[in-house]
């Protein structure tokens, strides 16, 4: 059964006005009943009791009085029995008739004067109610008018909390640019659009499931409810949506280019480190995401690698960030198949583009040409996909959707060389150090790896990128910690993976996060 609401007056009307219509019909019942009464029920037996008894003693009066005056005038006592019973018969004939009228009347008047009698008190009483209730209802009417007065401020306060806090219900579907209130789900499955203080209510809207009416927050406790996108109507799947300003984060890179391994190694990294800030909680928002991130997990620790990403829009992977002083937000992270970022086309399609805060930049070191097909874990073959192309797909796809498009753009970009286990070290000096090692001074590693991408053959490219991003840092990680081997089924021990994600969450200098140099890499 779906429900419905009702404005605030009519809510009073329907607690107050069924209720007030039986007392009334109550009320007509007894009046009827105290008319029959007297036409047929007790009263009228009575009555006719009454009528009868008082018409036999004037009979039998009259009767008397009679053949006492007969028999004092000198005649027997059979003339005074006579005169006795001639009364009666005469008499008793008239008498009865006229005792029959005479109740018949007496029982009418009855009738009606208890009629008229309980009508007036009635209608006096319900005229006194009426009139209160209709005063009420005047009265909540201009309420449910003048409660603007309250809901407006309530609500321009409200956005403004939302404004400063940098909320914005940002949809999490990579295809959606929908932002705004979502549309709030009664248990009923009534979608409710405006879930907010107004005129169905200021602290709370009443949703009627027949005679039971449920209540359903529009401030506090509100996001408690389902929801769905207001623009593409998905299931808006993460709890902290409204409570935390959305940060959203794309994974970008060609196939096969270790985007999903790296990011759930990140993710499990970055969870920890910044638990480990005072009184910081951090968790992945919503428990079907949480489910898939601890198998991608299992299959990591031992030794598994992850399957290729699937085609079709999930929602993006939401981090809820609660820092105490510092950080808080709830962190999108998109990461698509690589073959979206191939073609322009593709990439164009991901509108999530347009609010992003910032970019990584996923590059297998085997698709550049330095090392082009000599990757230990696919012997012989070419990867498909340059990082130019990609690059130039990346810059086109930021070019079109966000601002500042002569300048360049000042969305942080996270460029990470992965699969740093493979690196043929030995044959090119400048690929080692690049994780593993504890970096005290972040720089350092943001130079060597740009360093070492140069001399991979990617300075065409990172000129190209370093001029339409204002700002661009080099990273370089291992997911695995060796090259993945079907045999092998001990844990990988990733190395470097979170470096990225922390940076970019700390970048602006606002945010209170631990700073990337303090996020060291692993190995000390
Ligand atoms: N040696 C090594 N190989 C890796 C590493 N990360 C990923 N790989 C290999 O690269 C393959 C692809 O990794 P994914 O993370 O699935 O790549 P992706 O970029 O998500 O690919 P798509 O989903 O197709 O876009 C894996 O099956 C591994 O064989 C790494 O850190 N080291
Ligand atoms: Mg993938
Ligand atoms: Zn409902
Ligand atoms: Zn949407």
């Amino acid at each position: 059964m779906q429900g419905s609401r009702l404005y605030v007056h009519q809510r009073v009307f329907r607690r107050y006005g069924q209720p007030l219509r039986r007392v009334a019909d109550t009320y007509a019942c007894a009046v009827r009943g105290v008319k029959s009464w007297f036409v047929d029920g007790l009263g009228e037996l009575i009555i006719r009791w009454l009528v009868i008894a008082a018409g036999a003693l004037a009979l039998l009066y009259v009767a008397i009085s009679a053949s006492r005056d007969d028999y004092l005038t000198g005649n027997g006592m059979a003339s005074a029995v006579g005169s006795f019973l001639l009364v009666i018969f005469i008499l008793g004939i008239f008498l009865a008739i006229y005792t029959y009228v005479v109740y018949r009347i007496s029982t009418s008047l009855a009738a009606l004067a208890g009629f008229l009698g309980m009508s007036l008190v009635g209608i006096i009483l319900g005229a006194a109610v009426a009139f209160i209730f209709a005063l009420a209802l005047a009265v909540l009417f201009l309420w449910t008018i003048l409660s603007a007065l309250f809901f407006f401020p309530l609500r321009f306060g409200h956005s403004c909390w939302l404004l400063y806090r940098k909320i914005k219900h940002k949809c999490p579907y990579d295809d959606c640019r929908h932002t705004g209130l979502p549309i709030h789900v009664c248990s009923c499955g009534a979608e409710y659009p405006d879930l907010e203080p107004n005129r169905y209510g200021i602290f709370h809207h009443s949703c009627q499931h027949g005679q039971e009416s449920v209540k359903l927050p529009t401030l506090f406790g509100r996001n408690r409810l389902p929801r769905l996108c207001g623009g593409c109507h998905r299931p808006l799947i993460h709890t902290s949506l409204g409570e935390l300003r959305e940060w959203p984060v794309f994974v970008v890179g060609a196939p096969n280019a270790g985007k999903t391994m790296f990011l759930a190694q990140a993710v499990r990294r970055l969870i920890d480190t910044l638990s480990r800030q005072p009184h910081a909680v951090v968790h992945i928002d919503s428990d079907g995401q949480q489910r898939d991130h601890t198998g991608q997990l299992e299959l990591l620790d031992h030794g598994r690698v992850l399957a290729k990403t699937a085609e079709g829009t999930a929602a993006a992977l939401g981090i809820a960030v609660r820092i105490p002083k510092g950080l808080h937000a709830l962190v999108y992270l998109f990461d698509k198949p690589g073959e979206y970022f191939q073609s322009m086309q593709r990439f164009g399609r991901l509108q999530a583009i347009e609010g992003l805060r910032g970019a990584i930049l996923v590059v297998d070191p085997f698709s550049l040409p330095a090392l082009e097909g000599q990757d230990p874990g696919r012997p012989g073959l070419a990867p498909e996909v340059p990082f130019y192309t990609v690059a130039a797909n990346l810059i086109h796809a930021v070019e079109a959707m966000l601002p500042g498009r002569e300048k360049g753009t000042d969305l942080p970009l996270a460029v990470v060389l992965s699969k740093a286990d493979a690196l043929p070290a030995n044959l090119f000096p400048f690929l080692t150090g690049l994780v593993g090692v504890d970096h005290e001074n972040p720089d350092d590693l943001n130079e060597r790896c740009r360093q070492a991408l140069e001399r991979l053959g990617a300075t065409e490219t990172m000129r190209m990128l370093q001029q339409k991003f204002q700002t661009v840092r080099y990273f370089s990680c291992t997911a695995t910690g060796r090259v993945p081997d079907a045999k092998d089924r001990s844990s990988f021990r990733p190395a470097g993976v979170e470096a990225p994600l922390l940076w970019l969450l700390g970048a602006p200098a606002d945010a209170g996060i631990v700073r990337p140099s303090v996020a060291r890499l692993p190995g000390r």
